[in-house]
């Protein structure tokens, strides 16, 4: 087994020096996390090398160069790089996923290359993967991969991680190219998010763009689940945490205080970018030096901004509106010995970004949106003797995680001034206490348990889903499944009939038995073997009127009824009487719910919610049976969700009660049963070992088939008695 990570840029640089080409290293944090994983596998890393050359004697160079250390080079061109890269990862999709809804470019050209670069990707993937590999592709401008590698390689595991918000469906929705890239994303086993929020927005994209089922953090394909988690990355805390006490860090932080003299200093790094919220934070500190003169020659912001997507018109407008703002600030309040803003556009080696983190006093970090912020945890890892403040954005993934910290909303420049007076006056023990709690968290979630949790859920998903795989019905089970039948000599066949003979529809009553249905049926229930018996939650009257003249049996409401050789018996003494609070619970739900309505039945009360927005649908079916668990349980009854119901009834009979009934009126050498709701899983569950549990639809473990689809149940038994 292999561990493949597939991202936009390889973790190292090539670079052209002297007529050779030469290979630095870039110590990001992605590259050191999956490099300390801790695995017995072999690690290898797709990406682009960083260089433009159309020489194939240059590629095939730099190949094997990389080769050595199991890179694997996607050469894209300047072309590729414009339209792909900077142009739909970073004028559209990136502005679409930090709330910038007015910067978002949609260009054909943009999305026609990376449709184009996500296959060129593919591509050059596919030669090294096999089956039993881990393929964990890296953000957002991959998107279109997962299925692209699934489409080729259906039985391989795959991991996707999104690094940068996924925005409110809201916003999602005005992508053109939505459920291209929905899809894309489904090709994979596991989708990994920063927060929770995120895989939120992300799930409800899903069943309102894909109209899919999602059961929590699961979404139900075909032939497989995907699911969805949230994974906070961290940082390499003992390499920050011991980094400042390094002899070449010491030296650089001793030399920074010597220039930077007694002052306090707040610091603030990030790539030039506008969901970084530089120009906020530049306003809000000079608020702060109008409106707090007395910290005029005591307090400077040492700025860095790290070059970077300047070819993006955005990117550099914004820089020049960065320079113009800083130049308004020194030259207003600068003095001879002062200088309040020191700006640094450019990027720092390792050891003096350290320094700089080791002398600050505080760290300004404030971006109006951030999938999570390394450079929060980097400066609090630092940290040692002298405790440092942290001013974070609510805005960032990193929040969540550092509630210490003095969160602030980014966009309130009067709550930046506050949170730069507070952190100013903010006493040592305060500090240290803030500091430990902080540093308590970020040092045992690191980046190394991050990818290791993020690889072993993907594994743990992999291996049910090639469950799933094994208990999908195809020409090996089916066979298996025929040959039991054939060489049985009595047969017991126990039918659900709503989402597994019969598909679902807007109104129940319109979901009459379909030719097909009742051919099948005819046919079943004329071989002297078998006892055919519909299980279903329907009433005895429909079952009667819908099935008239065939020889079946029935069990109605969930097994409250049964009918055998022509005669209906009831299981329950007799018609429910229902309480008045339980009928007012419902119908105040009902008054509050449009489409949603309730059915009477002898024995139960069945709540139906099929047409009813999701959304509402959800926090209805919660409400609902929240104000019915005290008086359910003081009467005695059951609450059963069920699909797109919920159903209150008594607790003494269910669709296994009269599975086990039938069992111990007769022996059965072949005995099967198909059903697609939670209520078929008490049917599953009664059955012996021996038995045939098909579930239809999504996944169940007690059930020992699933067959993906309704509409390929009738097709599965005209197969099995053919
Ligand atoms: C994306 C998401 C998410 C910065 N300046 C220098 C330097 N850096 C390093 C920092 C830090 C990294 O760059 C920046 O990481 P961030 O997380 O702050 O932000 P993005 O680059 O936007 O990253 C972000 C991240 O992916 C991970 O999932 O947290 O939300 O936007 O490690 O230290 N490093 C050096 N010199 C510099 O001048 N050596």
């Amino acid at each position: 087994m292999k561990i493949i990570i597939i991202a936009n840029r390889l973790p190292v640089k090539i670079e052209r020096e002297d007529n050779a080409f030469v290979v630095k290293r870039s110590e990001g944090g992605l590259a050191t996390g999956l490099g300390s994983l801790e695995t017995d596998a072999e690690m290898h890393w797709i990406g682009w090398p960083g260089i433009y050359t159309d020489d194939e004697n240059e590629k095939k160079e730099i190949t094997e160069k990389l080769g050595e250390l199991n890179y694997h080079p996607v050469f894209l061109s300047e072309d590729q790089i414009e339209n792909y890269y900077e142009g739909y990862s970073n004028s559209t999709i990136w502005p679409l996923c930090h709330y910038f809804f007015s910067f978002i470019q949609y260009k054909t050209e943009y999305w026609e290359a990376y449709r184009e670069v996500n296959s060129l990707f593919c591509e050059e993937a596919l030669p090294f993967i096999e089956d039993d590999d881990i393929i964990w592709v890296q953000d957002y401008q991959l998107m279109l991969l997962p299925k692209k590698i699934r489409d080729n390689k259906p039985n391989v595991n795959i991991g996707y991680f999104h690094h940068i918000p996924f925005p409110s469906y809201e916003l999602f929705r005005v992508l053109p190219e939505r459920e291209e890239v929905l899809e894309g994303l489904l090709g994979a086993d596991l989708i990994g998010f920063h927060t929770h929020d995120y895989m939120r927005h992300f799930i409800s994209a899903i069943y309102r763009v894909l109209d899919l089922n999602c059961n929590l953090d699961e979404i139900s394909l075909r032939d497989r689940i995907v699911h969805v988690d949230a994974f906070p990355m961290g940082i390499n805390y003992e390499q920050y945490h011991n980094a400042p006490a390094l002899a070449d860090v010491r030296k650089r932080s001793e030399k920074l205080r010597e220039e930077l003299g007694s002052q306090t200093i707040m610091l603030s790094v990030d790539r030039l970018d506008y969901s970084k919220g530089i120009l906020h934070r530049l306003n809000g500190f000079a608020n702060f030096l109008e409106n707090h003169p007395e910290y005029h020659k005591k307090v400077s912001l040492a700025m860095i901004v790290v070059p970077s997507r300047d070819a993006v018109d955005r990117y550099a407008d914004l820089k020049t509106q960065i320079d113009q703002t800083i130049g308004k600030i020194n030259g207003q309040y600068s003095t001879l010995g002062w200088t309040p803003v020191y700006y640094f556009y450019q990027s720092f080696p390792f050891n003096e970004l350290i320094a700089l983190y080791d002398i600050a006093d505080i760290a300004l970090v404030t971006p109006l949106r951030d999938g999570m912020n390394l450079v929060a945890k980097e400066y609090l890892a630092t940290k040692r003797e002298k405790p440092g403040v942290l001013i974070l954005s609510e805005m960032a993934g990193a929040a969540i995680e550092l509630p210490d910290a003095i969160i602030i909303n980014p966009n309130d420049m009067q709550e930046i001034e506050n949170a730069i007076l507070q952190a100013l006056t903010m006493p040592e023990k305060e500090k240290r206490a803030r500091l430990d709690n902080m540093q308590k968290r970020i040092s045992t979630q690191t980046v190394k348990k991050w990818a290791s949790d993020f690889v072993k859920e993907l594994s743990h998903i992999s291996e049910q889903n090639k469950e799933i795989f094994q208990k999908t019905v195809g020409k090996r089970q089916l066979t298996q499944i025929k040959k039991e039948y054939d060489q049985a000599s009595r047969r017991l066949i126990l039918l659900d009939y709503d989402g597994t003979l019969s598909p679902f529809v807007k109104n129940p009553e319109d979901a009459i038995p379909s030719e097909e249905l009742l051919n099948l049926l005819t046919k079943l229930t004329s071989d002297q073997k078998n006892k055919v018996v519909i299980n279903s939650g329907r009433n005895r009257q429909v079952l009667d009127k819908w099935f008239k003249g065939l020889d079946l049996d029935f069990a109605a409401e969930h097994g409250a009824f049964y009918k055998e050789s022509g005669k209906w018996h009831k299981n329950i003494r007799e018609k429910m009487e229902w309480d008045d609070e339980i009928l007012k619970i419902i119908e105040h739900t009902i008054d509050k719910t449009p489409r949603s309505h309730m059915e009477e039945k002898d024995s139960s009360l069945v709540w139906h919610y099929r047409n009813v927005d999701v959304w509402l649908a959800e926090l209805r079916q919660k409400q609902l049976i929240n104000a019915l668990m005290g008086p359910s349980s003081r009467l005695n009854l059951q609450i059963v969700p069920g699909n797109k119901i919920v159903e209150i009834k008594s607790p003494d009979f269910n669709k296994g009660s009269e599975v086990k009934r039938l069992l111990q009126k007769a022996d059965y050498d072949f005995m099967l049963a198909i059903g697609d709701d939670t209520t078929d899983e008490d049917m599953f569950h009664a059955l012996p070992p021996n038995g045939v549990g098909i579930k239809v639809g999504d996944f169940s473990p007690a059930a020992k088939y699933r067959i993906p689809l309704q509409s390929s149940v009738i097709p599965f038994f005209g197969n099995m008695i053919k």
